[in-house]
């Protein structure tokens, strides 16, 4: 029984992946726990990052992406109610998540593509808003250029960001030129970064770093 349960836990692979997710891109002052100052401080360096001014209509969608996301985040992630999601509640609600994956597709006349398809709402949002994130130019794709140029700021080597970039886009049947991302594919790839146990799974790049074992 214990060795079914440890079968289903998340791996540390995984996990390390959720705090690298967490770490870079959510907990904004380094302090270990996620609260909304993190998501305001997120938000407004997006909006520099764009040159979107306060009361402008990007300012106020951005605004609004970010209040969805955290009234989510509070809903799923913040068990004891204190309004700071820390690094175990986080990996906690990942948890969750990869639990109900692992149930749905254990039921009976489970659509297989439906079960790998499907993600929570707010993670949903999520995604698109890091795809336009990095679509610096709003055309609907991303290049190796905005991958890196957005990646740095967030910390990450040019190297290391141009070296994901060209491991994730390889071999992307979907698209007709291959030294682009478009958002299904991003979508696609960010669902394998978060729910994925296999290293050499093309979405485990998608951050923009090379190694979580
Ligand atoms: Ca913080
Ligand atoms: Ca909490
Ligand atoms: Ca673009």
């Amino acid at each position: 029984m214990g060795g079914l349960l440890a079968k289903n836990e998340l791996s540390q692979f995984q996990k390390n992946k959720f705090l690298h997710e967490f770490n870079t891109f959510f907990d904004f002052n380094k302090d270990g726990v996620l609260e909304w100052k993190d998501l305001v401080n997120a938000r407004e360096k997006i909006c520099e990052l764009s040159g979107w001014k306060t009361g402008t209509e990007k300012h106020q969608a951005i605004e609004a992406v970010f209040s969805d996301l955290w009234r989510h985040l509070q809903d799923d992630g913040d068990e004891n109610l204190d309004g700071r999601i820390t690094q175990d509640e986080w990996l906690a609600m990942w948890r969750q998540l990869h639990f109900h994956y692992l149930d749905s597709k254990k039921e009976k006349n489970a659509c297989v593509e439906e079960v790998e398809d499907s993600i929570p709402r707010w993670l949903e949002d999520y995604i698109k808003y890091k795809f336009d994130l990095l679509d610096r130019t709003a055309d609907g794709k991303i290049d190796v250029d905005e991958f890196e140029y957005v990646m740095t700021d967030f910390g990450v080597s040019p190297k290391d960001a141009r070296t994901a970039f060209l491991l994730f886009s390889y071999n992307n049947e979907t698209q007709s030129n291959q030294t682009t991302i478009d958002l299904p594919c991003f979508r696609k790839l960010s669902i394998e970064y978060f729910r994925s146990n296999e290293p050499s799974q093309l979405g485990n790049f998608i951050t923009g770093r090379l190694d979580f074992t």
